[in-house]
């Protein structure tokens, strides 16, 4: 069974996180979601609206999930890798590069983002509809 891997804080759900996950499902058979914990998020400086058990239980219900386990610090990864026999490493393009160091333990792939949402985006327009 191949495995694959992929990392985020996925809160309000949209398209963007949807498309990540079916391609990146898309890479083996079984795929680990591994979602910031609220207190990775406060170190990252960012606030997610739902909380992580919110965020996991949305995840958990997405086809294309079989695992989510959290995410508590940066340096997790090679351990994650190792520990669920991981094939293939994915994350967004707005990440390229930056965890090339997993290539001595499994494939890395990253894929371009969708274009033209986002989460901050999400809020922001929130923000100003209720301005
Ligand atoms: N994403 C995407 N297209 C968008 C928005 C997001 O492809 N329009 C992807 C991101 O590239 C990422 C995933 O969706 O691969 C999750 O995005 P975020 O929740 O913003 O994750 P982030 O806060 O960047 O956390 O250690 C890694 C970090 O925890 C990544």
């Amino acid at each position: 069974m191949k495995k694959v891997i992929t990392y985020g804080t996925f809160d309000l759900l949209h398209t963007g996180h949807i498309n990540i996950l079916r391609r990146a499902k898309e890479f083996g058979d079984y795929l680990i979601v591994a979602i910031s914990s609220d207190e990775f998020n406060a170190l990252k400086g960012k606030k997610a609206y739902y909380t992580f058990e919110q965020r996991k239980a949305i995840l958990e219900a997405i086809r294309y999930v079989d695992e989510v386990i959290p995410e508590h610090n940066w340096e997790q990864k090679i351990d994650d890798v190792k520990n669920n026999d991981v094939d293939v490493f994915v994350m967004g393009d707005d990440w390229e590069g930056k965890f090339d160091f997993l290539k001595d333990h499994c494939e890395v792939v990253y894929l371009p983002r969708t274009v033209g949402i986002s989460t901050t985006q999400i809020k922001a327009d929130l923000k100003q509809a209720n301005a």
